[in-house]
């Protein structure tokens, strides 16, 4: 018989508040011991979390961007009540999170090297594995600095590798690296040596020398012991004598990929070079998907844009601590903004956009809308002036073929469609969604309509199934319920083309003999200029500004 049993965060060594980045599972799913349930990732160290049970996912109790500590319940399942799947996990989740390392070990390389204090000369320390937790003999696989390289303390100095986690190794102490004792491949533990550290003897004598132990710096948690014949009294010199730490995970980002352990296994066994791969995961981390993808094009011999010109190093923004300033209140962000965040930074970084901008006179089609409103009401449907757009769009779409395509994955071809799905801008209490109308030219405009206010409503109740969300060929915004005279909205890869519509107003137009009160709507087409240029895009505006204005020309 099924019993249900809730799956915990295990002892994760220092770790507190660490964030949720990956879930590996969802209900439903039939899992096997130590199959990984949900990635774990802070500044240094990426982990995944291994199931202590065989069985039946039945809930997972945790979302992407939740901080999690020991004991954090992360999902509930349904297992037989076979005693030995427990057993089997729980003598191999002690060794599962090593005490990650805040400082690692520091040897001095003899004594009488040891210049006297405040000299100014530069001592040779060996930094050793510091406390990894009971992980013996762990991969080194890679090493983030070479000989001659300044480092900072709390720079990464190698990365070492375990099947479930992979530790970066920062740096003790700020110096110069004085050679380099492991290579990849090697197998350390704990007091291991790694590297040769050049430092400066007046940094390290900035603190008394017989200062107590329990007096070192607090970013110094893990037992940072110096190896060697010296005493716990003498170690606990050797940290009160690191200058004091600067944490800073910005400059980190970016000049590291970031993988899970196992994606980081999937890329070697492919040959693939992390160094070369963008990730297009949270806080850029390299995703499986980055790696086929980047496969996919290196097998076609393409060299990606972005590696081929070096990978993107973005500058870093400062972090700021704004309750300097004063009062604050931190409130996460919603899981749509953090989902869409990321796929609007790339369309925006990855596609060169140009805006134009363009008026229609809607004034006979509002006028035809208002008289059909009561009729449409009628069937319990409220016609907006939205699916009239989505129609005139589709017939934009059929005399100019590029707005419906995609640029194929090696950027030398276009993909032309020949369906109509249009996805619609929907601003929900969440945040924003696309929700894709399929077959726009098959369809009339009240059952348009209709679906319009199926899927907005869907939308708002966060009910939309994934499939609403995919195959769209070309996106519009309407803003015009709310305000507004123009704006630029981003292009929805791997669309190439999206319209925004802002608020239609009564302006003077001229007629040829006099002014006469129109009513105009903002057109404001963002477009691929990869794809399109300007003159199609003056034509896109021009050609559905026509049909806007004599809808009959729909009919055609
Ligand atoms: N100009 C002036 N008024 C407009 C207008 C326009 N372009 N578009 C809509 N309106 C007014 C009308 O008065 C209309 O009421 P009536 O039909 O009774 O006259 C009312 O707004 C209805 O608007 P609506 O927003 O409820 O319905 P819609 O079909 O026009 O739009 C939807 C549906 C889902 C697109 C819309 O509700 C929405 O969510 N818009 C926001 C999209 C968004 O956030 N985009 C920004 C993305 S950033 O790129």
């Amino acid at each position: 018989m099924a019993i249900e049993k809730s799956v915990l965060v295990p002892d994760i060594g220092d770790f507190d508040g660490v964030e949720v980045i990956e879930i590996l599972v969802s209900a439903g799913d039939s899992i096997a011991v130590e199959d990984s349930l949900v990635t774990l990732e802070s500044d240094k160290a990426s982990i995944e979390i291994p199931s202590p049970y065989a069985g039946v996912v039945r809930e997972v109790a945790v979302r992407i961007g939740d901080k999690v500590s020991e004991g954090t319940l992360l999902l509930h399942m349904l297992v037989g009540d076979s005693a030995g799947d427990k057993k089997a996990v729980v003598e191999r989740s002690g060794q599962l999170i090593p005490d990650v390392p805040t400082v690692p070990d520091v040897e001095e390389k003899s004594d009488s090297d040891t210049p006297a204090p405040g000299s100014g000369d530069s001592v040779e320390q060996i930094v050793l594995v510091p406390d990894i937790g009971s992980f013996e003999g762990v991969e080194v696989i890679e090493i983030l600095v070479a000989e001659g390289d300044s480092v900072a303390a709390e720079d990464s100095l190698v990365t070492l590798e375990s099947d479930k986690a992979s530790i970066e190794i920062p740096s003790p102490l700020s110096g110069e690296v004085a050679g380099i004792v492991v290579k990849v491949g090697d197998r350390v533990s704990k007091g291991d040596p790694l590297l040769k550290l050049k430092t400066q003897a007046e940094l390290q004598s900035a603190k008394p020398a017989q200062a107590h132990p329990d007096e070192a710096p607090a970013a110094a948690n893990s037992p940072a012991r110096v190896a060697g014949s010296d005493s716990g009294r003498q170690a606990g010199e050797k940290e009160s004598r690191q200058p004091p730490v600067l944490a800073r995970p910005s400059d980190l980002t970016g000049r590291i990929p970031h993988a899970s352990p196992s994606v980081r296994r999937f890329a070697r066994e492919l040959g693939a070079d992390l160094a070369q791969i963008i990730g297009t995961g949270p806080k850029q981390r390299i995703t499986r998907d980055d790696i086929q993808n980047y496969i996919k094009l290196a097998l076609r011999g393409v060299v990606p844009d972005a590696p081929s010109a070096g990978p993107m190093q973005l500058p870093a923004l400062p972090e700021i601590d704004f309750a300097k300033f004063g009062e604050i209140e931190e409130r996460p962000l919603s899981r749509i903004k953090k989902l869409s965040g990321g796929h609007l930074s790339a369309c925006w970084l990855n596609i060169p956009h140009v805006t134009q901008h363009d008026e229609a006179d809607i004034t006979s089609l509002e006028a035809f809308r208002n008289e059909q409103k009561s009729a449409a009401a009628r069937q319990d449907i409220r016609l907006t002036f939205l699916p009239f757009l989505m129609k005139a769009c589709v017939g934009v779409l059929r005399e100019l073929p590029e707005f419906n395509s995609s640029l194929s994955a090696d950027r030398g071809s276009l993909i032309y469609k020949k369906y109509f799905n249009i996805g619609v801008a929907v601003d929900t209490p969440g945040g924003l969604v696309v929700p894709v109308v399929r077959n726009v030219d098959k369809k009339g405009v009240l059952e348009l309509a209709a679906e319009l206010m199926a899927i907005s409503q869907r939308a708002r109740d966060g009910k939309l199934s994934p499939s609403d969300l995919q195959g769209g060929c070309f996106s519009i915004s309407s803003l015009g319920g709310i305000g507004g005279t123009a704006f630029t909205p981003i292009v929805n890869a791997p669309e190439v083309a999206i319209l925004g519509v802002s608020k239609s107003a009564f302006k003077p137009v001229w007629n040829g003999k006099e002014f006469e009160p129109r009513l105009m709507l903002p057109l404001s087409l963002s477009y691929d200029h990869r794809v399109i240029d300007g003159a199609m895009a003056a034509r896109f505006t021009s050609t559905l500004s026509g049909l806007l204005s004599d809808i009959r020309r729909l009919l055609l």
